[in-house]
């Protein structure tokens, strides 16, 4: 092989490692989970599986903790308002029915990406009650500038035992 082959053959191993290392939400961590299996069907979200919107929002363990099940879509967050207990570790799950959306809490360094088609998973910790205005910092399309929710943190005595139906809902209370 001469110099000249072997330096195309090189440059262009380089381009295909570069390309993905500059789109690690976009190409690796969906690549990643499609080879883990877990993948999930963007467009059937609200008909069967984890996402479906009586298993959405706050899900009490019973270790304490909590998980919150959430879908982000253009240009909203559902469910849109979050009731969790402060001082108990929060497991988010979070999925996106169509772009490529970034949940944040104001005032928080918390950022996590909701990719279609795979769950993204987090561990939070409210210490202190307070409310939160969740919003999307990741541009996902004309309406993005709208798209925020709520999340509430009640102390944990007051956290009402919810019942399925409620999880979704901050007026529980
Ligand atoms: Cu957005």
């Amino acid at each position: 092989m001469n110099w000249r082959k072997l330096r195309t053959l090189a440059l262009w191993a380089l381009v295909l490692c570069v390309i993905p290392a500059t789109r690690y939400y976009q190409i690796d961590v969906p690549l990643l989970r499609f080879l883990k299996g877990s993948h999930i069907d963007p467009l059937s979200l609200h008909l069967s599986g984890e996402f479906v919107e009586s298993n959405l929002g706050t899900e009490q363990n019973s270790d304490g903790s909590v998980t919150v099940r959430m879908i982000a879509q253009q240009y909203l967050f559902i469910p849109h308002c979050i009731l969790v207990p402060a001082g108990v570790p929060v497991h988010l799950r979070i999925t996106s029915a169509d772009a490529v959306h970034s949940l944040t809490f104001n005032g928080t360094d918390f950022a996590v990406k909701a990719l279609p088609g795979t769950i993204s998973e987090a561990q939070l910790r409210f210490p202190r009650a307070g409310d939160y205005k969740t919003v999307c910092r990741e541009f996902c399309g004309a309406g993005h500038y709208a798209m925020r929710s709520e999340l509430n943190v009640v102390p944990r005595g007051q956290f009402p035992a919810l019942r399925g139906e409620e999880r979704g809902n901050c007026a529980v209370q």
